[in-house]
């Protein structure tokens, strides 16, 4: 049998690649590694006790909050504030950024940006959902309260981002930008086990995942991308598969591993598109970008986008290197013939 590392063990043996590292950032991965043990406990209870369901309450994008939403998110605001590296946090269920007010945070590097449980619509019918995050040095200096200038920073000032899939099992996923690595949760042990080192996405794949009932509603080069993807051409591996499970940490982390596209288009009814730039998209276009894969709006790389608001969100185009590329050229093409 081969060694098992734990999370805890490989962060640690990773500290000592940066040679002046302080361990808070190591800290702050330990932290969200217990504050995911709880989510998962309490996700994996969702069907035993009466926590399913709205709580009737509506978060800032006027979507119904689950309780389990509510849980993830005192979870880890919890683990951050007690944690004390952590100066503030912007979470997809607050409306405001929230600085944390006490001497100990407020001496803190870093901010966190973070979805507490995305794919919440997922919870009642057991589906996969996941918890995504982002962290960044703040700009403010130490010793003060984290501003919003902390929080608005582009994805390509990550220090470290990743996920964790609460699905068939449990993984955490995260990059500091050397690599992706993937660690799976032993339940009998309580601890997260590499299981997934240096992930690489394959340069193309066989998926495309989009929600096509939004195909009236966008532009119409993503029209001609579906069509491409359903041609029949063997040399190509086409028709690809259409799959959509509806849970962005889901579709992501198939497509990373086994390669595809995911696509989520600004629509009609969200023109500005449906997810958000700091809490889904570039956390999840640093972890592609390291595993070779491409993240963008459609125009600009997702990391070069220079926020404006906290909850800005943004047309998304995530996956496999050929793939986007390719759904790139057939957008431009198709702009070009209606020019
Ligand atoms: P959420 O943050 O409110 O859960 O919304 C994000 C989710 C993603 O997980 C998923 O890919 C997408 O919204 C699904 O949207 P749609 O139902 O419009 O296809
Ligand atoms: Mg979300």
């Amino acid at each position: 049998m081969s060694k098992i590392t734990t999370l805890s063990e490989f962060i640690m043996q990773r500290q000592q690649d940066f040679p002046f590292a302080t361990g808070e950032l190591t800290s702050i991965l330990n932290d969200i590694s217990i504050a995911s043990k709880i989510v998962n406990r309490d996700v994996n209870r969702a069907g035993l006790v009466d926590i399913l369901g709205a709580q009737g309450s509506e978060n800032v994008q006027g979507e119904q909050q689950q309780k389990l939403d509510v849980m993830a998110d005192n979870a880890f605001i919890r683990a951050f504030k007690s944690g004390g590296e952590v100066c503030g946090i912007g979470s997809e269920e607050h409306e405001d950024f929230i600085a944390f007010d006490n001497e100990i945070s407020k001496n803190g590097k870093y901010v966190v940006l973070f979805d507490p449980l995305d794919g919440s619509s997922n919870i009642d019918v057991n589906v996969s959902i996941g918890t995504i995050f982002s962290i960044y040095r703040r700009k403010s200096p130490t010793g003060t309260l984290a501003t919003l200038d902390d929080m608005l920073q582009k994805g390509s000032e990550q220090v470290a981002a990743g996920y964790v899939i609460f699905g068939s099992s449990t993984m955490l996923v995260y990059t500091t930008g050397r690599g992706v690595n993937g660690f799976t949760l032993d339940p009998s042990i309580g601890e997260f086990c590499l299981s997934h080192p240096d992930i690489k996405t394959p340069e193309t794949g066989r998926v495309y995942a989009l929600n096509e009932g939004n195909l009236n509603q966008c532009d119409p080069g993503l029209k001609d991308y579906a069509e491409y993807c359903r041609q029949d051409d063997p040399a190509t591996g086409r028709p690809y598969s259409g799959r959509y499970i509806g849970s962005l940490v889901a579709d992501f982390h198939r497509n990373l591993l086994k390669g595809g596209i995911y696509i989520y288009p600004t629509t009609d009814s969200h023109p500005t598109g449906r997810l958000r730039l700091l809490y889904e998209c570039n956390p999840l276009a640093f972890i592609v970008e390291q595993a070779g894969g491409i993240a963008t709006d459609g125009k600009n790389r997702i990391l070069d986008i220079q926020p404006k608001e906290l909850h800005q969100r943004c047309g998304y185009y995530v996956g496999s290197k050929q793939m986007v590329e390719k759904a790139m050229s057939l957008l431009k093409e198709t702009e070009k013939i209606q020019a």
